[in-house]
């Protein structure tokens, strides 16, 4: 559909008066909020992501394609929400310290709220001292990190130690997640649970959860 693409390419330009339009005319074309968001607004990140890897675009028109990006993301996350039924669980998530990358995350986050858990999202840059904390005054049974950068990565398995140091590491279960995370790091690490996407997150966080009680 010319749709997915004119709202990749509104992605890859930046313009977000574009994507806007071209959202709110998929939603009235009773297009499903997945699909805009996996052709239109996801396919054109990635090809942002190929293109500043080939140096034929840069930080400053990134950022400006991730904000048009979030403002269609802003239009569609109503719709998942409709589908959202309550379950106890709680989840703190965040991407991790000396980490800004957002986008990731925050649809992980959207996807697990959609689907009742109860989520306290942290934002980007989140110390373990902040994971550790958050994780002990909400009583949260999963922590739930994004990492997007090789050198942040070993922030998670701080954050792991932390949880251990604080007497939480048998009270919650850990995923890890993000571009150059795997699943052979997430277990070198020793983390519980890893996945590629944020729909096998969803998936992983519920089967890690389903042997706590709610
Ligand atoms: C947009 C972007 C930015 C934006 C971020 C804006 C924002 N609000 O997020 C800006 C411009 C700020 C940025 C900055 C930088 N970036 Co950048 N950026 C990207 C880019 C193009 C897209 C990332 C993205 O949003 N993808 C779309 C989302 C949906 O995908 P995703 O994040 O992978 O998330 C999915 C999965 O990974 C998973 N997931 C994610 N989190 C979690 C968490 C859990 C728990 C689970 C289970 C799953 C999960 O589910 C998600 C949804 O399906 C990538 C390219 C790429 N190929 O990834 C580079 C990239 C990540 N950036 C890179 C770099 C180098 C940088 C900078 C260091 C550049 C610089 N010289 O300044 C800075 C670092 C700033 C910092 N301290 O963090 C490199 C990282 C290389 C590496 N391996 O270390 C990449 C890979 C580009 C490249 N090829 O070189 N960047």
């Amino acid at each position: 559909m010319f749709i997915f693409s004119d709202l990749s390419r509104a992605v890859i330009d930046g313009d977000t008066e574009q994507v806007k339009s071209l959202t709110q005319e998929a939603i009235e074309t009773g297009i499903s909020p997945q699909e805009i968001l996996d052709k239109g607004l996801l396919s054109g990140m990635d090809e942002v992501g190929k293109l500043f890897q080939a140096q034929e675009m840069f930080i400053p028109e990134l950022m400006i394609s991730a904000e048009a990006l979030n403002a269609g993301l802003d239009m569609i996350k109503p719709l998942f929400a409709e589908e959202s039924k309550s379950n106890k669980k709680k989840v703190v998530i965040g991407t991790v310290q000396g980490d800004v990358h957002d986008i990731g995350k925050s649809l992980v986050s959207l996807m697990l709220g959609s689907k009742g858990f109860q989520v306290n999202d942290l934002g980007i840059d989140v110390s373990p001292a902040d994971f550790v904390s958050a994780a002990k005054a909400s009583g949260a049974q999963c922590v739930a990190m994004s990492a997007m950068l090789t050198t942040t990565m070993p922030v998670m398995k701080k954050t792991i130690d932390a949880l251990l140091e604080n007497g939480l590491r048998d009270k919650v279960a850990v995923i890890v997640g993000g571009a150059p995370v795997t699943r052979e790091f997430a277990e070198r690490i020793g983390a519980d649970g890893y996945a590629p996407d944020y729909l096998t997150a969803v998936e992983t966080v519920e089967k890690l959860l389903s042997n706590f009680d709610e």
